[in-house]
């Protein structure tokens, strides 16, 4: 009976997977999402490492040959085969097509062999010091083929996770010559984020968007977007798609896409450059969840180095620095887990959302904050049961909203990252009680992008990839 109902839920997991696979990317959704999105890329790649290793690797090529010279990885890769009215905001708004390109020694996505570059490394130079491989110079970056167009916005550093869990699962030589030729790319993207978006000085990076962090509309960007005066000409200038596809009630209202807007354009119309933003930049916000997973990426980093050749060492002490700066900055005892900090004010924020409850997928996070996270995760704000994954958002809280996107959803990707800090602590008995919960729903409510936190009932878009990739690892 168990084995059935496996089976049926892995048949369809890898029909969402492959109806989402465009032959050199899988998008997060055929109606919603229909580009390549940065953080999805890497949750999909950890579960197509299950099942299609080739489709992974394929999948962080394509994202990464979008790499600009200055190491961000763009939250959007533009597919042009989409037609600008498919997605709003799409290449036109964005208006940064030049910036993108490929290593020029690069193969085509998919294919095995490493790039063979030479040449100083960028910006900090992890990869400098290192051995191995290094990262491309920002020339043959820029040199390479341009695609069609990117955002000039990040989202959470999770690549180099996703290809350390692709190898973890076929260690072989086509893995390998992957690893040697992301690891370089990854390194600058790490090197991008502790270099020019430290705004705050004080070892974590900062989000100019609220994009940027994957949560849109959590309340945990409440306050600070606050100072982003809602300009309604925008919207009247451009039309929304989201909520024509989506449910308005679902989706982020009308005001907060404004504000999203205008950020977006006034560090568009800066050139999308780093230097100064304290002085002109109306949002910079250090993200719980963001900052971990870079502490993640550089342990996951370290793993890879061993592969190819790398410095381990360095990473591992960039993990600590930034697992530190964390607690130093972000935890707040009171409240038993961490708050995002607005840089222009130097204030956290109140509000008790998921991403503060991420840094538990950090292994070396000190023992007292993993058993403070752990009782908040349990307590009747995120009430963690058998049949309760955990919701976006404190289900306490008078704007408490069970449909609405990133204020009060349960989230697939949230609840796994939460299911691997629990068991990278020890806590295994209450990993499998999320891990239950969390196959449960799926296959009650199918791979629904998010789920009603009440009922459980799917809602958002039906097919979406990074539930159904994650769910098969979930699986095992
Ligand atoms: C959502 O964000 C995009 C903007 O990037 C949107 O609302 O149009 C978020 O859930 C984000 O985390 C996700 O990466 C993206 C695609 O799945 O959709």
């Amino acid at each position: 009976m168990a084995d059935h109902r496996e089976d049926l839920l892995q048949a369809r997991i890898r029909e969402v997977l492959d109806a989402n696979w465009t032959g050199t990317h899988t998008v997060p959704s055929r109606t919603l999402y229909p580009h390549q999105w940065s953080w999805d890329a890497a949750f999909i790649s950890i579960g197509l490492a299950r099942i299609a290793p080739d489709r992974a690797w394929r999948d962080l090529r394509s994202l990464f040959l979008a790499q600009w010279p200055d190491g961000r990885v763009p939250h959007i890769v533009f597919d042009p085969g989409v037609a600008e009215r498919d997605y709003f905001p799409g290449p036109t708004f964005w208006a940064a097509p030049a910036r993108a390109g490929a290593a020029a020694t690069a193969g085509p996505a998919g294919t095995t062999g490493p790039a063979t570059t030479s040449g100083p490394a960028t910006t900090s130079g992890t990869a400098a010091s290192a051995p191995g491989p290094r990262a491309p110079t920002a020339a043959e970056i820029r040199s390479g083929s341009p695609t069609t167009g990117s955002t000039g916005i990040v989202q959470p550093p999770v690549h180099a996770l996703g290809a350390w869990e692709v190898y973890r699962r076929t260690p072989d030589e086509t893995g390998a010559a992957q690893l040697r030729w992301l690891y370089p790319r990854l390194v600058a993207q790490q090197d991008y984020l502790s270099g020019a978006r430290d705004v705050g000085g004080g070892g974590l990076a900062s989000i100019v968007h609220p994009w940027e962090s994957g949560l849109d509309n959590s309340p945990a960007w409440d306050t600070a977007l606050a100072a982003v005066p809602v300009v309604a000409d925008l919207l009247r200038r451009h039309r929304r798609r989201d909520n024509q596809v989506g449910l308005v009630d679902h989706r982020p209202t009308d005001d907060d896409y404004a504000r999203y807007l205008a950020l977006a354009a006034a560090y568009r119309d800066g050139d999308y450059q780093d230097t100064h933003l304290a002085d002109r930049h109306l949002f910079l916000v250090e993200c719980p969840a963001f900052n971990a997973l870079r502490g993640v990426a550089e342990l996951a980093l370290a793993r890879i180095a061993e592969v190819v050749g790398g410095d381990p060492t360095g990473h591992r002490t960039r993990a600590a620095a930034i697992t530190r700066a964390l607690v130093d900055r972000l935890y707040d005892a009171r409240t038993g887990m961490f708050h995002a900090l607005d840089v222009r004010t130097g204030r956290l924020s109140p509000a008790r959302c998921v991403n503060g409850l991420v840094p538990l997928v950090l292994p070396d996070l000190p023992g007292r904050q993993v058993t403070e996270l752990v009782a908040t995760l349990r307590s009747s704000r995120f009430g963690l049961t058998s049949t309760s994954a955990v919701p976006s958002y404190d289900r306490t809280a008078a704007d408490f909203d069970p449909v609405r996107y990133w204020r009060g959803p349960v989230w697939l990707n949230m609840n796994w990252l939460l299911w691997r800090g629990l068991r990278s602590h020890g806590r295994d008995e209450l990993a499998a009680t999320l891990r239950g919960t969390l196959l449960d729903l799926v296959r009650r409510s199918g791979c629904h992008e998010y789920f009603h936190a009440d009922t459980g009932a799917g809602i958002g878009a039906p097919a979406f990839s990074w539930t159904a990739a994650l769910t098969l690892d979930l699986l095992g």
